[in-house]
């Protein structure tokens, strides 16, 4: 579980529930939708992550490879977006967000490190169609982002990515194939369930649903997954889903979603 002890006194002192995010962000919608789910109240930090708002000395301070999201849940800071919804089931049981059947609970738990493992390839294709060019940093930024970035495989990523060519094409195309796999395996289940595991809405759900409104923002082709568009539109009328993620999307996404 990503709980981190960090000699920070600025985060270490917050009381509550707070969240360290951004709008667009597939990873900061699950934790929203979580917390909206469960209504707990949260205060918002809200961080541009076209702006770099992100790549500051006081925020790897918080989270030490500079990303969203981030928990604090009194002065208890904990990273990595599956991690922390399913911190946030626990610390908050009402409703449960995971099915009571062991067998489900299960398939809940590999759907989210699934999701993990497949972050990059997320990154990849949207870095690649949607956002890539605006994200490239300069000699400056990239400069300040070596000085603080330690881990090594977002250090190429960002600096591949500001090169002058960007991500090349084959990355790219292997990205492509990995998530086409991923959502025919969804497209199958949910072929003959409701829910991702089952009759029960849980974290899978809610783990996979903001993969699907990224990746069609930056055009992923979902025409042929028709199981997955219905589920899409089942989660779409559920409150959570205007609160955490239509809300924050910028303007111009939110007809499409
Ligand atoms: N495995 C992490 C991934 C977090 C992540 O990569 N977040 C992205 C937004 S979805 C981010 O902060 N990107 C900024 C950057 O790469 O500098 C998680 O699930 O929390």
């Amino acid at each position: 579980m990503g709980i981190l002890t960090l000699n920070n006194q600025e985060v270490s002192q917050l009381k509550g529930v707070h969240l360290y995010h951004a709008g667009m962000s597939n990873c900061s919608m699950r934790v929203r939708m979580v917390l909206h789910e469960k209504g707990v109240k949260w205060t918002s930090h809200h961080l541009d992550l076209l702006r770099e708002e992100n790549i500051t000395s006081e925020y790897f301070a918080i989270h030490p490879k500079g990303l969203v999201p981030t928990l604090v849940h009194d002065g208890t800071v904990i990273i990595e977006s599956t991690d922390i919804i399913h911190y946030l089931d626990e610390a908050f049981p009402t409703p449960p967000l995971k099915p009571s059947d062991s067998k489900e609970r299960a398939e809940v738990f590999r759907w989210l490190e699934r999701a993990t493992n497949n972050h990059m390839c997320i990154k990849t294709y949207m870095f690649g169609n949607l956002v890539g060019t605006t994200y490239r940093k300069g000699k400056l930024s990239l400069a300040l982002y070596r000085k603080l970035q330690k881990n090594q495989e977002l250090l190429a990523f960002h600096e591949e990515n500001s090169s002058p060519k960007g991500l090349p094409r084959k990355s790219l195309s292997a990205a492509e194939k990995v998530i086409h796999d991923c959502f025919q395996k969804l497209d199958n289940i949910l072929g003959e369930k409701k829910w991702i595991t089952g009759e029960t809405f849980s974290l899978a759900d809610i783990a996979w649903v903001p993969l699907y409104v990224t990746l069609n923002s930056a055009g992923f082709p979902f025409n042929d997954y028709q199981n997955v568009n219905r589920w899409k539109k089942t989660i779409q009328k559920r409150p959570s889903y205007n609160k955490a993620v239509l809300q924050w999307l910028p303007k111009g996404l939110m007809a499409d979603n």
